[in-house]
């Protein structure tokens, strides 16, 4: 805010020489007042956002535009990266040239942004991630980071996977999975990723293929084209999202293939997560997706508790995790435990 005065201050400044040349200089003049004890109050948000490529992504947007409001006292700059770190770079060089407050990153992949964040850190602007991390050297980079554990959404599909076909008494070597994978190289792919690598390797399923889908319905429905091209015993699809999970049901479906969870009769079964996308939810409760693990992305009041923090001057927690759900519409399967801790599975 201070730095706001200052530059209000310039901007008054080129605004009198411009007012002096006017007419009525005297009430130009105070409702440049006005605008300076206004914008002084103000806290200036410049948000990188990474893109638009799920119906998740754009809950995630639209919370942060619904809480960053100039009621709320704030000014918020929002940049869409479209999908391109190198877009998402020039928005935060943009928000350092404006001087912004506070910049809130949501990081399209986890590499390539230390000289960037020395940069906001050189400029004394504090950098809040959001969803996805930043793979920094230097933790002392940014501020503090808010999101998932998007490892344990993994673990709790597979252990959903895992107590259900117990139950029906399905070998683990006759699980003849398929990841569709989130874009390669962010926290949610790497994560979800890792929970069903893992899960494969210790329980013995088949885990015949891992293909990106980028998060998008397109890419999923493609990708799964062509996996149900190159295997012919495919029983689980493990779609690291929901638009991805739509993409792929269609292209089963095309294929004369039915989805559900009855393998041993020859279903496949589709896991996914989000749990956001209306159509995927109505979908889980119909049983053609059997499994979605709740990924929640209403960030923006939790970013905005982060800034009243640091505006307090308090210093907040690193590492800020969102408590999550696991959803599915199949009863067999009550609570499914990850670690030390239960959870109950709710219908979607
Ligand atoms: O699951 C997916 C989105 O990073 C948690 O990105 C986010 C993921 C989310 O595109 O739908």
């Amino acid at each position: 805010m201070k730095k706001c005065l200052l530059k209000l201050a310039e901007m008054l400044l080129l605004a009198g020489l411009i007012v002096g040349c006017g007419s009525n200089a005297a009430s130009d003049g105070a409702s440049n007042e006005e605008s300076i004890s206004k914008a002084d109050s103000y806290i200036t948000v410049g948000f990188s956002q990474l893109g638009a490529e799920s119906d998740w992504r754009s809950a995630n947007t639209e919370s942060m535009l619904s809480t960053f409001t100039e009621d709320k006292g704030y000014t918020l700059l929002y940049k869409n990266g479209q999908q391109k770190q190198a877009n998402q770079i020039t928005a935060i060089r943009m928000f350092i040239q404006q001087d912004v407050d506070y910049i809130v990153l949501a990081p399209a992949m986890e590499d390539g942004w230390d000289s960037v964040l020395s940069e906001a850190r050189d400029a004394k602007i504090p950098v809040i991630v959001v969803d996805r991390r930043v793979n920094a050297a230097d933790k002392n980079l940014y501020s503090c980071w808010v999101g998932s554990d998007f490892e344990l959404e993994g673990k709790k599909v597979t252990s959903w996977i895992k107590a259900y076909t117990e139950q029906k008494g399905i070998e683990p070597g006759d699980l003849h999975i398929v990841n569709i994978q989130g874009s390669i190289g962010s926290t949610a792919q790497i994560g979800r990723t890792r929970g069903l690598a893992n899960a494969a390797r210790e329980y013995g399923w088949d885990l015949m293929a891992e293909v990106s889908g980028d998060f998008t319905e397109t890419k999923g429905r493609e990708v799964m084209e062509a996996l149900l091209k190159r295997f012919n015993n495919i029983n689980v699809v493990y779609c690291e999202n929901d638009n991805e999970a739509i993409g792929a049901i269609d292209a089963i479906e095309g294929a004369g293939k039915k989805v559900g969870s009855d393998i041993l009769n020859g279903e496949i079964m589709v896991v996914s997560f989000d749990a956001v996308n209306e159509q995927a939810l109505a979908y889980a409760r119909e049983g053609k997706i059997s499994c979605i693990a709740e990924c929640n992305p209403l960030h923006g009041p939790r970013v905005e508790a982060l800034i009243q923090a640091l505006e307090n001057g308090n210093t907040p927690d690193k590492f800020n995790y969102v408590d999550e759900k696991i959803f599915s519409s199949i009863s067999d399967v009550k609570s499914i435990t990850v670690g030390d801790t239960k959870y109950s599975v709710d219908m979607p």
